[in-house]
């Protein structure tokens, strides 16, 4: 007979994945937010926390605890929203496991296992935020962080970050194919793989790193081609949105969902971090590249799209928001998975001609405050004659 916390624990879970989600209050025009994340720890099921044997766990403990679930690949797929969430035990070792629901913003369900990668890389001790690509060549990719001990050094905390690759047509069957070669940077994270082939080849979005933490030389978000997807090498990034100096990408930035395909450009939802006295900043921000040329920014507007506000603020790793996944449905809706404070994850819904008005139509960054101020003092006066016509 099965412990009776069982049930208890059991009716907790439903009630959360059930749970209806509504947007909140918040208005900036642009995006809106939940009052409800549409993925916990609390969503994890009962099954993959307790030993349900009576006999092995007598007082029904928790055996294989679960601390977050975050930074989510996302995909549309046949009418239905399928998220790969990076699921991260309380052994702080992270595993991707596909939620689905129907209405992109609450119902997210666990398949019944999380995805066990095939083990071709023994040196791997960590795997997290995995961006899905549905390619023009019929596959679904899996691009991820792979992450491996330094044993060049001396200090038990260095590591090497690579970028894992497996590929599914099923969102149930995954293939591994080797981790992307980039012959001038010795650290990848923040890998996505465009959707498309560009001169009949795969492309990649990169983030070339010195360090595992910092980007040193690196420029900003790459962009290089490969010949062969089973064993991806990139000899040449060629680098697409800089950071820059005294802006929300001074420390570093990384793409993050798959460009989304529209008439005037890819617009691409990418994070920017910042340091401060009370460590690193991480926002999203989004930026456009022409169709023909996906390396060349077209517009980039001033600031972040999406910020940590409120209890997003605070977490494991607080004052981090963090995307690795959008979707745009049949009606040109966009759903923005965001993480926040490494701890849980949230969705942000607007629509397709929503983000090309902001993305094309709001002011760049001019870079200096006085000329940000007459940026500023500009739109006022304009508003102002507006306002005095209407008297
Ligand atoms: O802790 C914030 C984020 O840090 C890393 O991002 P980046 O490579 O840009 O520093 C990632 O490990 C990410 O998972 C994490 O959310």
């Amino acid at each position: 007979m099965l412990n009776q916390r069982y049930y208890i624990e059991k009716e907790k879970y439903e009630n959360i994945v059930s749970r209806k989600n509504h947007k909140t209050s918040f208005y900036n025009g642009i995006f809106d937010r939940y009052e409800n994340p549409v993925l916990t720890r609390r969503h994890i099921p009962v099954e993959w926390k307790y030993d349900l044997n009576p006999e092995t766990n007598p007082y029904f403990m928790e055996r294989l605890g679960v601390n977050a679930v975050f930074n989510s690949g996302a995909i549309y797929k046949d009418g239905k929203y399928y998220l790969v969430a990076r699921v991260e035990g309380n052994d702080r070792k992270s595993l991707f496991a596909v939620a689905e629901s129907d209405s992109g913003v609450d119902g997210f369900r666990f398949h019944d296992y999380p995805i066990l990668l095939p083990d071709t890389c023994k040196e791997e001790t960590n795997v997290y935020d995995m961006r899905l690509t549905q390619h023009e060549d019929g596959y679904i990719y899996g691009v991820f962080c792979s992450e491996s001990k330094d044993e060049t050094s001396n200090d038990l905390s260095a590591a090497v970050a690579a970028a894992g690759i497996v590929r599914t047509k099923d969102m149930v069957n995954w293939e591994r194919l080797d981790n992307l070669k980039t012959l001038n940077s010795p650290q990848q994270r923040n890998v996505v793989l465009h959707p498309e082939f560009i001169n009949g080849k795969y492309a990649f979005y990169t983030r070339p790193m010195d360090d595992f933490i910092d980007t040193g030389s690196g420029g900003g978000i790459g962009f290089g081609l490969c010949d062969d997807i089973c064993h991806a090498v990139v000899d040449e990034e060629i680098i697409t949105s800089k950071r820059k100096y005294h802006t929300i990408t001074e420390a570093k930035n990384g793409a993050g969902a798959v460009p989304i395909k529209t008439d005037k450009g890819f617009i691409h939802i990418a994070h920017g971090v910042r340091n401060t006295a009370a460590g690193l900043r991480y926002v999203i921000y989004a930026f456009a590249t022409a169709l023909e040329d996906p390396t060349k920014v077209i517009a980039e507007p001033s600031g972040f799209l999406i910020a940590p506000l409120g209890k997003e603020r605070v977490g494991d790793v607080s004052n981090v928001v963090f995307t690795n996944g959008a979707i745009v449905n049949d009606d040109n809706e966009v759903f923005i998975y965001y993480a926040s404070s490494d701890t849980r994850l949230h969705v942000a819904t607007t629509t397709v001609d929503k983000l090309i008005d902001y993305v094309f139509n709001t002011p760049e960054d001019p870079l200096r405050s006085v000329l940000c101020v007459e940026q500023r003092c500009d739109m006022i006066r304009k508003n102002l004659e507006i306002l005095s016509r209407e008297k």
